[in-house]
């Protein structure tokens, strides 16, 4: 007995090994493609050419290799890998221009960026930073947060407590030691734990690549939570671990107040998702130069030079398939008529709700597998931004590189359920969490661009069926009622950051406006208005769920990239991408990314070596 047992074991070693080195296919990580820096465009008709070219049936390549529904950085980050290989890739979003949410608009002279606020392990030499900086030909450029780049703010208007988050993996404990006299040892745990749950992220890409059986047999065996700390953590809440570490409800509170960054509340988040999100900013956080929209403008020219192509206002309304149940293409809505677009690949970065609920004829779509992968997950919670021009420099308003995250109690499981579970007119009077940021003074190029002016961003959650009853109102003209409701949080929003922030008064203010669940399915195509995609909730990171819910679809030539796939947040919808590219080009990009750092580490040293 014990004899067979470890033949399978050594068995399923040596497959699973063999699985991870093999390298069948093109890699896009081959060369070093990073060219010496352009001069940044600032000129937004300029941009345009590149981000908002409008659909046309005359603008599809012939012989595309693939098509990809949907330009988030999922998309666009799959398109170039495939580019990098030379296939030809044609790109379709809904929206006006390219990006999701790594898109940017503009309102009187503002411009405003809509879900990107900062992202971390950008350290330069880490596989994330070279990764990126392959993927945009060197030309994307990275700025640092301040140093703290979070402010936690606790309390009621009259007793705010501030709680400054440092990054690197010393200063953040020993600052929070510096607020915490006495519980070094819970904030050491803490740190400890977080650390040694994220060691185990390995098998994560491994389940979500490997053969079906493979996964399957480490999970029904019980080796994944063996093998990975990462997988035994995951069914335990944060609020639950967090107490067991400090009886210091304030220390709790400043463990856990990043939950915002994944949308659930600390009872409903899996302690590794939250590892996942603390240890991404613990080497620091960065925001790109020249604001959120330089990630597709420098993606999408070497989409282009592979053939391939990036076209806007292009709603996919259903994929096409043939009796087989093979994919074969996509139909796009042309204004009352569908264009046909047909290609051997189809993959979708717009979620897997939608893909599945609303681009799958009826029939596929009651297939047991796919309503199985349906029923593992759920929509995340809705957002809701608020967008404010200011007039005067960020040292006239004392506006930093930073981020604040401010909450009006220290309960927040208590705090987010009251709020979501209240009538809407209720917790529309007072917002009891808030995300505060000015992108503008991130921006090293901000104040050549719009001398005198900056921005603020505030973002916080709220209910889609608060708002659902308008969702078919013309997008640029809805109800008064919707409108009411809206100004409602944009004021009792607006009196929290007058506060936290003195030098924000009203006369300053030249622009501000609100984007509600609503607004998020417009222009992010988010069926619930999420801000995230699919729910982080405990559920989410059943290591079942992970096997199942991957890039291959039960459907041929049907994949999935994206958020969805991996992780919310700009580096886990770009890891959805590589894990999709992997299934795709038969070989580990992941490991790809680890060896292009290693090169050009090694290449960077001899340069400066000469
Ligand atoms: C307000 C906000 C703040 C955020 N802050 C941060 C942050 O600071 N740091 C961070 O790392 N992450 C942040 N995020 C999360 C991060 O932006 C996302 O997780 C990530 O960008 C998602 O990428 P994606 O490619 O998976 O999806 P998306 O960017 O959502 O892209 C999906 C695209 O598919 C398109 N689409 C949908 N249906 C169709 C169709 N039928 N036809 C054609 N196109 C379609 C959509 O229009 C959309 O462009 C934030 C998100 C939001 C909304
Ligand atoms: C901005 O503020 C300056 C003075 O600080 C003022 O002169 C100017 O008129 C203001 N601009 C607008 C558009 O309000
Ligand atoms: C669909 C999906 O990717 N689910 C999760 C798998 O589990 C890990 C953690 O256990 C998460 O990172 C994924 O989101």
């Amino acid at each position: 007995m014990l004899i067979s047992v470890v033949i399978i074991c050594v068995a399923l070693v040596v497959f699973i090994l063999k699985y991870v080195f093999s390298s069948s296919g093109p890699n896009p990580f081959e060369t070093d493609t990073r060219e010496p820096l352009k001069k940044m465009v600032h000129d937004r008709k300029e941009k345009n050419k590149v981000l908002k070219q409008g659909f046309v049936a005359s603008k599809v390549p012939d012989n595309l290799d693939a098509i990809i529904i949907g330009s988030g950085i999922g998309g666009l980050g799959l398109a170039v890998l495939l580019a990098k290989v030379g296939k030809k890739v044609l790109v379709l979003e809904q929206h006006g221009r390219a990006g999701g949410c790594c898109h940017t608009f503009t309102e009187k002279g503002f411009e405003f960026d809509v879900g990107i606020h900062y992202i971390g392990d950008l350290l330069e030499h880490k596989p994330f930073r070279c990764m990126l900086d392959h993927l945009t030909n060197g030309q994307l450029q990275w700025e640092p947060l301040e140093n703290p780049f979070d402010q936690v703010v606790l309390g009621p208007p009259e007793n705010r407590r501030r709680y400054p988050i440092y990054s690197g993996r010393t200063r953040f404990p020993e600052e929070l030691k510096k607020c915490f006299p006495g519980e070094e040892k819970a904030i050491d745990e803490y740190l400890k734990l977080v650390k040694k749950t994220m060691r185990g992220i390995w098998l994560l890409a491994l389940l979500k690549t490997c053969p079906v059986p493979v996964a399957k047999f480490l999970i029904y065996t019980g080796l994944v939570k063996r093998l990975s700390f990462f997988f035994k953590m995951a069914p335990r809440s944060l609020t639950e671990v967090v107490n067991e570490l400090t009886e210091n409800k304030e220390l709790r509170a400043v463990f856990t107040y990043i939950f915002g960054t994944y949308g659930n509340m600390p009872k409903d988040t899996s302690f590794s998702m939250h590892s996942l999100l603390v240890t991404h900013y613990l080497n620091g956080a960065w925001y790109p130069k020249g604001g959120a929209s330089e990630i597709a403008y420098h993606m999408i020219p070497i989409i282009e030079k592979a053939g391939g192509a990036v076209l806007v206002r292009a709603p996919v309304n259903r994929i096409l398939f043939n009796d087989a149940k093979e994919a074969y293409g996509v139909s796009v809505m042309k204004g009352q008529e569908e264009i046909h677009v047909h290609a051997p690949m189809v993959i979708s970065n717009a979620g897997i709700f939608n893909t599945y609920q609303k681009l799958l004829p009826k029939e596929l779509q009651a297939m047991p597998s796919i309503q199985e992968q349906l029923s593992m997950m759920k929509n995340g919670e809705g957002g809701l931004s608020v967008f404010l021009g200011l007039n005067g420099t960020k040292e006239e308003l004392a506006l930093k590189a930073d981020n604040y995250w401010i909450f009006s109690e220290n309960n927040f499981d208590e705090l987010v359920e009251n709020y979501l579970n209240g009538e809407r007119e209720e917790s529309a009077k007072s917002v009891p969490l808030l995300f505060v940021a000015s992108p503008s003074a991130k921006d090293p190029t901000w104040e050549e661009r719009s001398p005198g002016k900056s921005t603020l961003s505030l973002v916080s959650f709220a209910k889609y069926e608060w708002f659902e009853e308008w969702k078919d109102d013309k997008v640029t003209n809805r109800a008064p009622e919707y409108k009411e409701l809206k100004q409602a949080f944009i004021d009792s929003i607006l009196e929290v950051v007058m506060d936290v922030f003195p030098k924000i008064t009203r006369d300053k203010i030249e622009y501000i406006d609100a984007g509600t669940p609503i607004t998020n399915t417009h222009y992010i195509g988010a069926p619930k208005g999420e801000i995230y995609g699919a729910d982080h909730g405990i559920a989410r990171f059943s290591p079942e769920l992970n096997a199942t819910v991957r890039p291959q679809t039960p459907l041929k030539n049907l994949y999935l990239t994206g958020q969805d796939v991996f992780v919310c947040g700009f580096a886990g919808a770009l890891a959805g991408a590589l894990t999709c590219g992997s299934v795709i080009l038969n070989r580990n990009l992941h490991l790809d990314a680890i060896a292009l750092a290693k090169k050009t580490k090694l290449m960077n040293a001899k340069l400066k070596g000469e």
